[in-house]
């Protein structure tokens, strides 16, 4: 007998296909020890429902789709950045800002001085809101320690939130993400130092599934930017980069060169940088938030990724600089109002190709049989809307690894 079964809902699989989005109408999922244990039709299940699983929830016509992915985060961080919001609003570029020692560094510094349990917490809280919108996994990247023990202690405080709530959480060692202060125009010495001793330091502590750099005029070299991809492989840890989002570095080339997972933002990028992506399967993570919330004008290539066979995925970018937002739902509608995504490639950008960009496509982000359980019914009448609105929550039910985490359908 199934744990639980699912009936009466409008299944959107995102399993490709000729069919959009994977749809199975009049649907079934079964659930046993945290995985899909059955999906089809309701009317090809094999007994009466009641014969079937312990427990049948009906979902009363409501679209079914996988739990949402959010793979690309920096939401572990102390303090906020109002006050550089406030200057950037009277006329000041967040370049500008950085080279003076504000934007990154400020945060940095923010995040050196917090605790563990404030870092906790207020990460908790962003981390809630995201859930309360169906997100099941999510990334999270350190990069505001900069020194052995921040970076550290940023990536435990993700281990535990991990542990703590229902949600699968991918931890990314983003040493390379600035300069700190006390490494000032030692940018080499600083990667010899990620390199030998910080990365190594938290990997040997179970703390890092994959390893992510800053490459672009204000962050690292491609020259540094191997060295860091170089010690991951030394590793056996897989590379994600940040690549071409203020110009063009060549970075995604790079990143694809090292079979990266993905490389995110990509404004700037080239057609021999798409093309190296398609042929490495790295993903491309568009980050629409940035874009929207540091006022960029150049859009990421989404035909040039769409003609070349690149996968595309979309985060929140969850940061205290260019990205302040908790909504993985406004994202789907600005990768669509900004992007020109088409809802469906919007919805599978956080589904299955955000977790093909964590390297978690065989356990999760479509629904089908053996993957883990990890899905949310919708007060929706298409999928579409997902996309189409603009703020309000249609979230009726979350449902982790087999659990339904609300105690019944919101409507
Ligand atoms: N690119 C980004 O958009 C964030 N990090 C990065 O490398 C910004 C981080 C910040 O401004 O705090
Ligand atoms: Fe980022």
């Amino acid at each position: 007998m199934w744990e639980s079964l699912w009936l009466d809902a409008r299944l959107a699989t995102m399993v490709p296909g000729n069919v959009p989005y994977g749809a199975i109408e009049d649907g079934a999922i079964a659930v046993e020890r945290g995985r899909i244990a059955w999906i089809g039709r309701r009317a090809d299940l094999p007994g009466s429902p009641e014969t079937l699983a312990e427990e049948v929830w009906r979902s009363r016509n409501r679209w079914i789709t996988p739990g949402l992915v959010d793979c690309h985060t920096h939401i572990v961080y102390g303090g906020d950045r109002a006050h550089e919001f406030e200057l950037r609003l009277k006329g000041a570029s967040y370049e500008e800002i950085a080279r003076a020692g504000g934007g990154i560094r400020s945060t940095v510094a923010a995040t050196r001085e917090a605790s563990d349990d404030v870092l906790y917490e207020s990460a908790r809280r962003r981390l809630a809101d995201l859930q309360a919108e169906g997100v099941t996994t999510v990334e999270i990247k350190s990069g505001y320690g900069l020194d052995r023990e921040t970076e550290a202690r940023m990536l435990r405080v993700a281990r535990r939130l991990g542990q703590d709530l229902p949600l699968t959480v991918s931890t990314t060692y983003l040493g390379a993400h600035a300069l700190p202060p006390e490494f000032e125009g030692r940018a080499d010495a600083f990667i010899e130092f990620l390199c030998h001793d910080s990365l190594p330091s938290a990997a040997s502590e179970g703390l890092v599934d994959a390893v992510d750099a800053f490459c672009d005029r204000i962050g690292f070299t491609t020259v540094q930017t191997r060295k860091m991809f170089e010690a991951a492989r030394g590793l056996g840890l897989p590379v994600k980069l940040h690549a071409e989002q203020l110009s063009d570095q060549d970075g995604a080339a790079l990143a694809a060169s090292y079979g990266a997972l993905s490389a995110d933002h990509l404004e700037h990028l080239s057609e021999a940088g798409a093309r190296a992506m398609a042929k490495a399967g790295t993903v491309a993570v568009l980050l629409p938030g940035a874009f929207y919330f540091i006022r960029e004008t150049r859009l990421p290539p989404v035909d040039l990724l769409r003609r070349e066979g690149v996968r595309i995925a979309l985060a929140t970018d969850c940061n205290p600089g260019t990205s302040p937002m908790t909504s993985l739902l406004l994202v789907l509608n600005m990768a669509a109002t900004l992007f020109r995504l088409t809802p469906e490639e919007a919805l599978a950008g956080v589904t299955r190709e955000g977790a093909a960009a964590l390297g978690l496509g065989r356990e999760r982000g479509t629904l089908e049989v053996g993957k883990a359980a990890d899905f949310v019914l919708w007060n929706i009448a298409r999928p579409a809307e997902l996309a189409y609105r603009i703020g309000g929550n249609p979230a009726a039910q979350v449902v982790k690894d087999g659990q339904a985490l609300w105690p019944e359908l919101r409507t």
